[in-house]
C-alpha cells in the first residue's frame, strides 16, 4: 500500500497514526502542497485525487481510496484490532461526533486553498486570513471539543479513538498558527499524553521522511 500524503497535512496526520495504532506498514509517498504550484493539482495526482487534497491510499491491486475518515473506516473493517471506534454504542458516537466536529467543521475552513482563496482572488490581508483562522478553530471548533471530551488521557475511553486520531494533528495545527488554546486544559491534557504514545509520535509531521 502506498500513503499519498504530505507532511504537515493533518487529515494525512491523521492516516498516519491509524496505521501506526493498528501495528501496519505503509509505504508513504510525499505531495508537497507548496513547491511547483503544489504537487497535489499536477495531472499525474489528480488522477488519483480528483479533488486535489492529500491524503490518498493506493491498495496493492491499484484500487485508490480517499478521505481520510473514509481511509480509515476501510482500515478499521479490514484490520479490526485494536479498535478505533469504542465497543459502546454511545461512546462510538461520541467519538464520531468529536472527529466529525473537526474533519467536517473546523478543518475545511482552515485548509490551505481556502486561507489561498482569501489572499489571492478575495485580496485579503494577512492579518484578516489569520483572523479568520484564529476563528474558525476556536468558535464552536476547539472550544466546543474541549466541551464535548469526556476522558483524562483520551478524548472518551481508556484507549485512542477516532477522536483523539482527529483531534491531535488539529492541535499541531493551532500551534503551528500560534493560536492560543492554553485555556483548553482538558485537550492539552490528551494532546501531552497522546504524544508520549509511539503511535502518534512516529506520526507526527517532524518525524515523516518529507518533512522540510
Ligand atoms: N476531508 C479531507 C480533507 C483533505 C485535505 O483538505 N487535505 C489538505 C491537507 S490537510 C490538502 O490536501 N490541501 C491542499 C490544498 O488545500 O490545496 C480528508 O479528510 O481527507
Amino acid at each position: 500500500m502506498k500513503l499519498y500524503g504530505y507532511f504537515r497535512s493533518s487529515a494525512a496526520y491523521r492516516v498516519r497514526i491509524a496505521f501506526n495504532l493498528k501495528g501496519l506498514t505503509v509505504e508513504q509517498v510525499g505531495i508537497h502542497l507548496v513547491k511547483d504550484g503544489g504537487q497535489q493539482l499536477k495531472p499525474d495526482y489528480l488522477a488519483r485525487n480528483p479533488q486535489g487534497l492529500v491524503p490518498a491510499l493506493e491498495l496493492d491491486d491499484g484500487t485508490i481510496l480517499t478521505q481520510s475518515l473514509a481511509i480509515i473506516d476501510y482500515l478499521e473493517t479490514v484490520h479490526p484490532h485494536p479498535r478505533l471506534i469504542p465497543v459502546d454504542p454511545v461512546l462510538a458516537a461520541k467519538a464520531r461526533a468529536v472527529a466529525l466536529t473537526i474533519a467536517c467543521d473546523i478543518h475545511p475552513l482552515n485548509n490551505l486553498r481556502v486561507l489561498n482563496y482569501l489572499k489571492g482572488p478575495l485580496g485579503r490581508t494577512q492579518e484578516d486570513v489569520d483572523q479568520w483562522y484564529r476563528h474558525w478553530i476556536l468558535k464552536g471548533g476547539l472550544e466546543a471539543v474541549e466541551a464535548l471530551i469526556e476522558g483524562e488521557r483520551f478524548c472518551f475511553g481508556d484507549h485512542p479513538s477516532l477522536a483523539d486520531i482527529c483531534l491531535i494533528p488539529q492541535v499541531f495545527n493551532a500551534r503551528r498558527y500560534k493560536i492560543d488554546i492554553s485555556h483548553l486544559k482538558k485537550i492539552a491534557e490528551i494532546d501531552r499524553h497522546c504524544n508520549e504514545i509511539a503511535a502518534f509520535n512516529a506520526a507526527h509531521p517532524s518525524q515523516q521522511p518529507d518533512a522540510d
